[in-house]
């Protein structure tokens, strides 16, 4: 067994649930807390030095004699997921940085840069609503004034969630994780079926489409399911299925994406006109105009409906990720030059930490790995686990040939 499959097969169980086999690793759970504890003994067990911001973000360093601390290579992605979310999206990132490490040793490699694995964490935002929180607290992307402010379904402040963790916060003399940083490239599962349609295991990524996640509360008056009148009702429920479909209707007009996946209705009585129904957005385009365009004709529409339905509609933007073009010589010497032939370069609809650290100024890319389903956020997401050790090796080709 390789040292990829053991580490997949000791982390597989972690947050697993048995009823559906879907994973629940929310940011500062158990669940999560027990993988970033996997992970640091992982590093340990290979003599890597792990640096903690005291947030959650951990980095292990292989710092070989005589490398520069002022041009650290940095891979990794995320360990959190989204609810019910599959095994492959973020873990593959940093398990296979771990097992490029032991791959670029066992081929005899001296790193003349010291060459990091990293965890971001809450790179899904599926707890407090901000997609990437911990990479963009690294890079100042948000500051922590205003995230300690983000609460949970539950009403958790973060501050409160970090300290339920046992994790102090962050800390003005702590480490900063991407000090010296000038690459960083996350091996990450494909997240749609391009490799499969082209026939390759690995892939590189040209860039992220702009997307965003949008609230929209809606307002109307609670009243009896019976009595009253249909005319007479000022139901919540109406504008927001009317703007559920117009979403739809307007991103398939235009070739974009928009998905209600959430929504929370007051009082969620089966006899009663709701007074309050809150519903989140999430919407991607191929350009910030366009992204702009789509959730203005989605935010007009819901305002007509509302003013019909007799209901208050307020949209608030809780996250907004800008387009990612990621550094074009880094994925040109990704890309290029293997035996078996180019690996293909791809766009992806789907936000990552690596965007957040090229937008940082961080020359960045991504390598992907074939989903035989494409399928991801989703129990069934899956790679196999021939195409996982491709990956590896293309990791470890990748880090050897940024620094030696
Ligand atoms: O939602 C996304 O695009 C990513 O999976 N966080
Ligand atoms: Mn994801
Ligand atoms: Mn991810």
């Amino acid at each position: 067994m390789t040292d990829f499959e053991a580490m997949w097969r000791e982390i597989a169980p972690v947050g697993r649930s048995a009823a559906t086999g879907g994973y629940l690793r929310q940011p500062w759970t158990s669940a999560e807390g027990e993988l970033r504890a996997w992970f640091v003994e992982a590093c340990e067990g290979r003599g890597l030095r792990v640096e903690s911001d005291g947030l959650g973000n951990l980095v292990g360093w292989w710092e070989p004699a005589g490398s520069s601390p002022e041009d650290r290579l940095l891979t990794g992605s995320h360990l959190d997921s989204v609810l019910e979310g599959g095994a492959y999206d973020g873990p593959l990132g940093v398990v296979s940085g771990l097992a490029a490490i032991d791959r670029m040793r066992a081929l005899g490699v001296v790193p003349r840069r010291p060459v990091g694995v990293g965890v971001f964490v809450e790179e899904e935002g599926s707890r407090f609503g901000l997609a990437c929180l911990g990479s963009r607290l690294l890079t100042g992307a948000t500051t922590w004034e205003a995230a300690r402010e983000l609460r949970d379904r539950e009403g958790v402040f973060l501050a409160d969630a970090l300290e339920a963790a046992d994790l102090p916060g962050p800390s003005a003399d702590g480490p900063d994780l991407l000090a010296g940083v000038t690459t960083f490239v996350e091996l990450h599962v494909e997240q749609g079926r391009a490799l499969v349609d082209l026939g390759h295991a690995v892939g590189v990524a040209s860039g992220i489409w702009p997307h965003g996640r949008y609230r929209f509360d809606v307002e109307g008056v609670a009243d009896h399911a019976g009595t009253t009148r249909m005319e007479d009702r000022r139901d919540p429920m109406l504008t927001y299925a009317m703007t559920v479909l117009a979403a739809n209707k307007a991103a398939r007009l235009s070739g974009e994406r928009a998905t209600f996946g959430r929504v929370e209705v007051l009082p969620n009585g089966t006899n009663a006109v709701p007074s309050r129904v809150t519903a989140w957005l999430d919407a991607r385009a191929s350009s910030a105009d366009s992204l702009d365009a789509l959730v203005e004709r989605i935010t007009t529409q819901a305002r007509e409906r509302a003013e019909r339905d007799g209901t208050t509609l307020t949209v608030t933007a809780e996250s907004v990720s800008g387009p990612v073009s990621f550094d074009p010589d880094l994925v040109g010497r990704l890309a290029t030059g293997h035996a078996g032939g180019d690996w293909p370069v791809l766009p992806t609809q789907a936000g990552h930490d690596a965007g957040v650290l090229s937008a940082a100024g961080i020359a960045t890319a991504m390598l992907f790995v074939r989903n035989p389903t494409g399928v991801s956020h989703s129990p069934s997401e899956h790679a196999e686990v021939p195409d996982c050790l491709a990956g590896v090796d293309a990791l470890a080709e990748s880090l050897t040939r940024l620094s030696t």
